[in-house]
């Protein structure tokens, strides 16, 4: 095919007139073809036979030994011996159709979902805050045309490429732009000022940024009187946050503090966006919240081209956090624990409320709890591949292992299908339709452009045959993404996230419609926030939030921070990137970064191979040495699982609010280092 650079037969390219990317792509994207014909594709359901091989098998065979081994765990154990995993990669119509399967036909308490692993600490920030969550309360083309924006904990370069030219355009247009990372990455490159920040330490920063607006009067009264609640409990606790402690804490010398308080203060219009770095912590929520009461304070929320914003990550990572596969959730983002909200789904789905379980347990919770002594021991996971993306990936590993039946429903093996008893082959994207809610809380669609290979089948009727096999049939009968939307749509009328009046043909002819949208004659909801905030009174509040270490800090044993991240050519676990030769090629491996005054005092330089350890494990990686990180912190991507996992050794310390693993922070120390000549090629 002329200009087919991957040599696929498929191009893959962008929508110039999409208003969310302008028609760029990332490399990920564009060579994305790769995986649709790929040889390690899976076409045919495997079993786990006695000898342990993995046996292909015909799809009923599969499907009955799935629903014979739920039905005795069920009968034996009670539905609570069985979890379920979701995705931020699912469609909406998925992760929805998953919720109902879990509470429904399986009847467990415990789904959840890797989204638990990303964004639930912006969520929980945004819930208490605003009383609502979405991603961003505006379009992406407003950053555009805000005066200062501060990025904290996220590399859009690297991340979100075609996300960073509504940065280079606010530059441009004489815009400042300010990073917070204890790397200056790509994207700390590009901008005005960088705070090489502590790890861990984001929220003193922000309790830092407050305590400077109000001492130089920065604050603005008005807004505070008439939009908020609460200021007067945060006044009082960011008092002690003076910029001398501050300097102490977060690394952010005073006058940086100042300028990045003043620039965002008395700019007309300013943002704060968040990535992982301050909410993949044991304090994220907090300290998304001590984000949030700085820009209340200053009175920059639901302002023209101004607030606050949770870059989200993947690529359904707002609307796989809406439809109920978290544990805590039904569809409308809606609260399972909320008897008004179980009545209203319950409705919908045609079942007693009474029956519907009541919360479950958190993502790791739920893997720590695999096995016989954890009491889970059958579990369906649909997109994730755990034994790569959780923290103390050995201890997950181990439970994997111990599982009565594993069933992996994926397009590719991975690590976690290693472990499986039965796996799944499904669609991939390209084959399949459904909807997906991108960053701005605007709901897209996803089309068929080809047929899969002969014996794959799609996510959604592998659920309408495990349902109809455990005695559900009636209540699963759907046979297309679009019946499965048309429930959806009824599930969440009157809830928060209203998709009611979004129609597969509206997303066509409007480039995407922002929920709320509660009837077909609604025009969707691009901008929240610009007249009231979602709790009852219309007002935001505000909440006082306290500096407290990270689960675990450097200390004379293992004296380093550990922290962790991504490439911008590999994706999460790498399940797919690893696939792809381009980015394989590009990228063969983990490196770990590390300060040349820490690299000189170890005898480390770049090549060399370093075994780091922390309390949960050890592991190999290749050093490069860099001036671009913090001399007290060694940064690894998680793409890579087995002996190169950078989760052997993260620390699984939880929020107590959002159950967010801390893989931001660990503590770590160098055991071992040999000379690059000895670094396997
Ligand atoms: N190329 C690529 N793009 C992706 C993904 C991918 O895997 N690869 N994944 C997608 C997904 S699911 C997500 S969630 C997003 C994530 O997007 P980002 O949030 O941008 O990604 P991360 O690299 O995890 O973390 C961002 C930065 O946080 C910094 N950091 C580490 N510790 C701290 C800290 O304590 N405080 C602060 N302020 N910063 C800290 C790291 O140095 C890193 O540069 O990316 C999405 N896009
Ligand atoms: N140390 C460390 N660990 C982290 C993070 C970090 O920053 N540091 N980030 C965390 C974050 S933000 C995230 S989001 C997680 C992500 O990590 P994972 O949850 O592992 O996500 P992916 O690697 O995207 O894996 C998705 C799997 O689902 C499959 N898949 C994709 N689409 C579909 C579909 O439609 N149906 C089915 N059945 N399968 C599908 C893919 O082939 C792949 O095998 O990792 C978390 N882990
Ligand atoms: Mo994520």
């Amino acid at each position: 095919m002329p200009g087919d650079p991957t040599g696929t037969g498929w191009v893959v390219s962008g929508d110039p007139q999409f208003p969310v990317n302008n028609g760029q792509l990332c490399i990920k994207g564009w060579t994305s073809s790769n995986l649709l014909g790929h040889p390690k594709r899976l076409t045919a359901p495997l079993l786990r036979s006695a000898s342990g091989r993995m046996i292909p098998a015909r799809w009923d065979d599969a499907l009955d030994l799935i629903a014979d081994r739920l039905l005795n765990l069920r009968k034996q154990y009670g539905p609570e011996s069985i979890g379920v995993f979701g995705s931020g990669a699912l469609t909406n119509e998925k992760a929805y159709l998953l919720g109902k399967f879990a509470r429904v036909a399986v009847g467990t308490p415990h789904i959840d979902y890797n989204g638990r692993y990303c964004m639930s600490s912006g969520a929980a920030g945004g819930n208490k805050a605003f009383g609502i969550d979405r991603g961003l309360p505006f379009p992406v083309e407003d950053i555009e045309r805000a005066e200062v924006i501060l990025l904290v904990g996220a590399n859009a370069a690297d991340t979100l490429p075609p996300i960073m030219q509504w940065f280079d355009r606010q530059k441009a247009a004489g815009g400042r732009l300010i990073v917070a990372d204890p790397r200056r990455t790509s994207t700390a490159r590009v901008a005005d000022l960088y705070l090489p920040i502590t790890p861990g330490t984001d929220l003193t920063l922000a309790n830092g940024l407050l305590f400077v607006a109000i001492e130089e009067k920065l604050i603005d009264p008005e807004y505070i009187a008439e939009r908020t609640n609460g200021f007067s409990a945060v006044r009082q606790t960011v008092l002690a946050y003076d910029p001398v402690y501050v300097e102490r804490i977060t690394g952010v010398s005073e006058s940086t503090l100042r300028q990045t308080a003043r620039w965002l203060a008395e700019a007309k219009s300013a943002m704060v966006l968040t990535g992982r770095g301050p909410e993949q912590q044991s304090k994220g929520s907090d300290s998304v919240l001590a984000f949030i009461n700085f820009m209340l304070a200053i009175g920059k929320v639901g302002k023209p081209a101004s607030g606050y914003g949770c870059l989200t990550g993947q690529g359904n990572g707002q609307g796989g956090r809406e439809h109920g596969q978290k544990a805590d959730q039904l569809p409308g983002y809606r609260l399972i624990e909320v008897d008004a909200h179980r009545a209203a789904v319950a409705k919908v789905w045609g079942v007693d409320p009474a029956s519907l379980p009541r919360k479950g347990k958190s993502a790791f919770e739920l893997l720590d709890s695999l096995g016989p002594d954890g009491g889970i021991r059958g579990l369906l996971v649909m997109g994730s591949n755990v034994a790569v993306a959780s923290p103390d990936a050995a201890r997950i590993a181990k439970r994997l292992k111990s599982l009565d039946l594993l069933v992996v429903c994926d397009s590719f093996p991975n690590d976690t299908s290693q472990h499986a008893h039965v796996v799944l082959p499904v669609n991939q994207w390209a084959e399949e339709e459904g909807t997906m809610t991108n960053l701005e809380g605007r709901v897209i669609r996803r089309r068929v452009v080809t047929n899969p290979p002969n014996g794959v089948r799609g996510d959604i009727d592998i659920l309408r045959e495990l349902a109809r096999r455990l005695g559900c049939g009636d209540r699963f009968d759907f046979h297309s993404p679009r019946e499965v939307f048309d429930e959806l749509r009824r599930a969440t009328a009157g809830g928060i996230a209203d998709y009611s009046g979004i129609t597969y043909e509206r997303i066509d002819a409007e480039e995407g419609v922002f929920w709320p949208c509660p009837s077909e004659d609604h025009p969707g909801t691009p901008r929240l926030f610009a007249d009231r905030f979602g709790h009852p009174d219309g007002k935001a509040r505000f909440h006082p939030v306290e500096h407290r270490p990270a689960g675990e800090e450097p200390d004379a044993d293992y004296p380093l921070y550990y922290t962790t991240g991504r490439y911008k050519e590999h994706y999460n676990s790498g399940a797919q990137t690893r696939l792809v030769p381009e980015l394989e090629k590009a990228r063969p491996r983990p490196r770990v970064q590390l300060h040349p005054r820490l690299a000189a005092r170890i005898g480390a330089q770049t090549g060399s191979l370093l075994t780091i350890e922390s309390r949960r494990g050890r592991a190999d990686f290749v050093a490069d040495v860099t001036p671009d990180i913090r001399p007290d912190t060694v940064f690894v991507p998680f793409h890579w699982g087995g002996a190169n996992s950078a989760n052997l050794l993260t620390n699984p310390a939880l929020d107590p609010t959002s159950r967010m693993p801390e893989f931001k922070v660990a503590a770590v120390r160098i055991v071992e280092v040999r000379p690059p000549e000895e670094t396997p090629a």
